[in-house]
Order: C-alpha cells, then structure tokens, then sequence
C-alpha cells in the first residue's frame, strides 16, 4: 500500500444531552463534553475519533490541544506508532499526563481508524483479531431507590446479566438500601457491580466494603481516592469482594505502579487516558502478565475493538456519551455487545447533530 501521509487534523467541540446525567459521589456529569476528531490523509481517507472532557471547563482547552499538533503531526506518515513517539518526545519535559495524553490519545485512536479504513478492514481485525460478540453491563448512576430499580427492570428485560450502579450515599444504610433494591428487581442471575468514584476514606471503604461483601456485589469500583494505591491495597486486603479500577490511569505507567502496589484484583483502563490505542494494547499486555481481568470504561466504540484482542478481557461498559453525534454501530442484545462491521472502529459522524451541538 501506497505511504498514506497525514494532510490534516480537525478538532470539533461539542457538548451532547445525556438521557441520564451521571451522577457520582463526586459531582454529577450533566451533559457529554467531546472534542471530535478528523484526521485527514492524502489517501482520501479520514480517520474519526472523540475524546470525552468530563467538564465543559476543560472542553475548549481539549479542543486546542488537539488543534496545536496539527502542525506535529502534517506530513507524516499514517504509522501511529512513529506518530505516537514524535509526540512522547515534544511532551517529555511537560509530562505525557492531564490534556497532554487526552490530546496525543486522540490522534492515536484516530490514526489507528484511519490505518483500519485504508487496509478496509474493522480495527479489531487489523490487531489481529476477529469480531465477536463481547460480554457488556449496562452502566447506571447514582439514581438513588425508584431510579436505579426502572434502569435495572429495564436492562434485565433487554437481556443484561450484569449492571453497574453508582453508590457512595451519605450512608452505608443508604448504598444498602439501593443495592438491595436492584437484587430485588434483577434477581440472583444479573450480576450487580458498585462504583464509589473515589468517595470514600480508606476506613470507610473497608466498613462498607465487609457489609457489602455479604451482597454479592461483583466489584467495587475506585472505593478511594483513585491515585491512592496503597489505599486500594488496604482496601482489597480487608474485603472479600473484588476491587476494580484504572479509568483514572494516565498512561501504562501509572498502571503499572498501580499493579506494584498491589492495588486491584481487576482492572478497568480507559482508552483515552491510558494513552489511545496504542496505550490500550500496553496496558492488556499488563493485565495478562499479572491476570488481571480487565474491563472497559466508556469509549464503547473502540473499546469493542480492544478488548476483543485482550487476552484477559472481562466486560464492556455500556454508557454511551458519544450516541446523539454518532451513527449507531453497536447492538446490545442478550447481555453482549455486537460491533465491528464496518472499516475501522465505527465512528461515524452524524453532521446534522454535531452541527447542533457544536460549542
Ligand atoms: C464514570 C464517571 C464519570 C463519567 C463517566 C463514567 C464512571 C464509570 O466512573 O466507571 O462509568
Ligand atoms: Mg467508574
């Protein structure tokens, strides 16, 4: 195949309607912050991705990260891999981390569609893998009793074996009362996951995590502070069930301390912050060498992909941030995920909403 050069990059920023804001113990995401990025190549071919901010504080900044490697990334050729280290190197003395990495994972992921579209092949199969229908939970927020039992009633009916809901009430009664509330209305088959998003103390994490451990509770999800390892190690040792996190490491190498410490019995990277797709496949090779299982957080489209060449790979997350800009290119049905049939990793634009929600 012909060198396909980079000619261009376009940074979009837009800020979607969630249908259900996600609330944290930490602060409620009410609408879906992305930068939506072109990558353009003399071939004709366009590589798609978008990045997720969290706030709209930091939606602009992305966007302008993202417009200032432009000018690194023209001209070179469509190999993520030497695209992926010119970047490393600018970034060495500032620190590969924060909107830096968000930045530099996006071109990445985008630079792998592109790569995937021109070989004409879905980016699963690229890596050397093959489509197949990968096991996903529907993700849930901090819905609070009537909420959480209408999301977990209506993913079992649309054949979910596994839902996630999001605690860290001000009680322990209180987190027990919602997850007793969804067993009720799931029953023993659905698996129930619990997300903190770093709420808790470290005794406090082990107070709720021993009770919550005699709920069957599949996981629980960042109990503490999500850069405190040791903390997680403490945690992990004093309770039965597992301890999941990741979606809060920038970059292998942060996941890699996180393992030394010994701070999870699962793990869950998120493909921006860990660094794209370049990232994602280093940090399965961790998870492999240490049997971790390791799960997604968000980013659906790609993260399909991804895990389906992860040799420890555990579950999807299903939350979709991206769905009112984005052509829907996943199916869930009987508790799966079904993707990846069309060139590259499914992003596919739907330029009527994005121009509607553009910031
Ligand atoms: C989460 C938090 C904030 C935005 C999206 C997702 C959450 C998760 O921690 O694991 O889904
Ligand atoms: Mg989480």
């Amino acid at each position: 195949m012909d060198d396909i050069k980079i000619t261009g990059l376009r940074a979009r920023a837009v800020n979607v309607p969630l249908q259900y804001p996600v609330k944290t113990a930490v602060g409620v995401v009410a609408t879906s912050p992305l930068v939506l990025i072109d990558l353009l190549t003399n071939a004709g071919i366009t590589g798609c991705a978008y990045l997720f901010t969290y706030t709209p504080l930091a939606l602009k900044p992305v966007q302008q990260m993202v417009e200032e490697l432009a000018a690194v990334v023209e001209g070179m050729s469509l190999a993520p891999y030497e695209i992926g280290r010119v970047l490393q190197s600018r970034f060495r003395l500032l620190g590969n981390t924060g909107l830096v990495r968000m930045a530099t994972a996006g071109i990445d992921m985008a630079a792998w569609d592109a790569l995937a579209k021109a070989h004409i092949l879905p980016l699963v199969e690229l890596l050397g893998g093959t489509v197949r229908p990968l096991p996903a939970y529907d993700s849930h927020s901090m819905d609070d009793v009537e909420l959480a039992v209408k999301r977990a009633h209506d993913a079992a009916q649309q054949g979910f074996t596994a839902i996630k809901t999001k605690i860290g009430y001000p009680t322990l009664e209180h987190d027990l009362c919602v997850v007793r509330a969804i067993r009720d209305v799931v029953g023993e088959g659905v698996q129930i996951m619990v997300d903190y998003n770093q709420g808790l103390t470290v005794p406090e994490a082990v107070r709720r995590g021993r009770v919550l451990g005699e709920e069957g509770v599949a996981w629980i999800e960042e109990p503490t502070l999500q850069n405190d390892f040791a903390g997680h190690s403490v945690i992990r040792n004093a309770v039965r069930t597992p301890v999941q996190m990741g979606e809060n490491w920038f970059g292998p190498d942060e996941m890699n301390k996180a393992i030394a410490a010994g701070a999870c019995d699962l793990c869950m990277p998120d493909l921006m912050k860990i660094g794209g797709v370049s990232g994602w496949l280093q940090a399965s090779v961790l998870a492999e060498q240490h049997s971790l299982p390791m799960s997604s957080h968000i980013f659906q489209e790609f993260s399909a992909h991804l895990l389906a060449v992860t040799p420890t790979c555990h579950w999807l997350e299903k939350m979709d941030l991206a769905g009112p800009v984005l052509e829907p290119v996943i199916e869930f049905k009987d508790g799966k995920a079904h993707f990846g049939t069309e060139p590259g990793a499914g992003i596919i634009w739907r330029e009527q909403e994005i121009e509607r929600y553009t910031v």
